[in-house]
């Protein structure tokens, strides 16, 4: 089912890592972007991690982010049951520092990939939905651009305080 509203799912594998999470949330609000969220743990609730992946395309989903920290297999999971594109967020959640979620989400095998961003690069995660989603929306391509400006603008007058500041 493809609808004429760009469509993303935000799946994390605990409300632990909803503080995070909201970054991503925060984007895709900004951008207006329709969105599901769902607690869904590949480990405790196997069966419904797969069962969520196997619908989302016929649920008119369009890209996947998911959100794991520790042995994080919940994007890998999900990416083995759908051709979506899956953009997968380590969470900084245990004692090695978000490093163990970094790796159990972009050391996929080949032929299955998940689009990794930095540990607790949630914000990242919804820009990439955005411009994976921008391909199909053209409109989301000059909200983007128009982004980017806002962010080069504030960067330059970032510069001229810190000068004003230090001279
Ligand atoms: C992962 O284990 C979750 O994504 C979370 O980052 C981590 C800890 O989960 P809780 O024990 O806080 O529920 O599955």
């Amino acid at each position: 089912m493809s609808s004429d509203k760009p469509k993303a799912a935000v799946i994390m594998g605990s409300d632990s890592d909803l503080p995070v999470v909201r970054k991503t949330i925060e984007v895709l609000k900004a951008f207006e972007i329709d969105f599901e969220v769902n607690v869904i743990s590949a480990h405790r609730t196997p069966d419904r991690a797969a069962d969520y992946a196997k619908n989302a395309e016929e649920k008119g989903f369009e890209v996947i982010i998911a959100a794991a920290g520790k042995a994080a297999h919940l994007p890998g999971v999900l990416a083995a049951f759908t051709t979506l594109p899956v953009i997968g967020v380590p969470i900084k959640s245990s004692t090695l520092d978000g490093l163990d979620s970094l790796l159990s989400i972009v050391q996929m095998p080949s032929g299955i990939p998940v689009a990794t961003v930095a540990v607790d690069g949630a914000e990242n995660a919804g820009l990439l939905a955005v411009q994976i989603l921008s391909v199909k929306y053209g409109y989301l391509r000059d909200k983007l651009k128009a982004y980017k400006e806002s962010m080069k603008e504030a960067v330059i007058e970032k510069d001229k305080s810190v000068r004003k500041e230090v001279f």
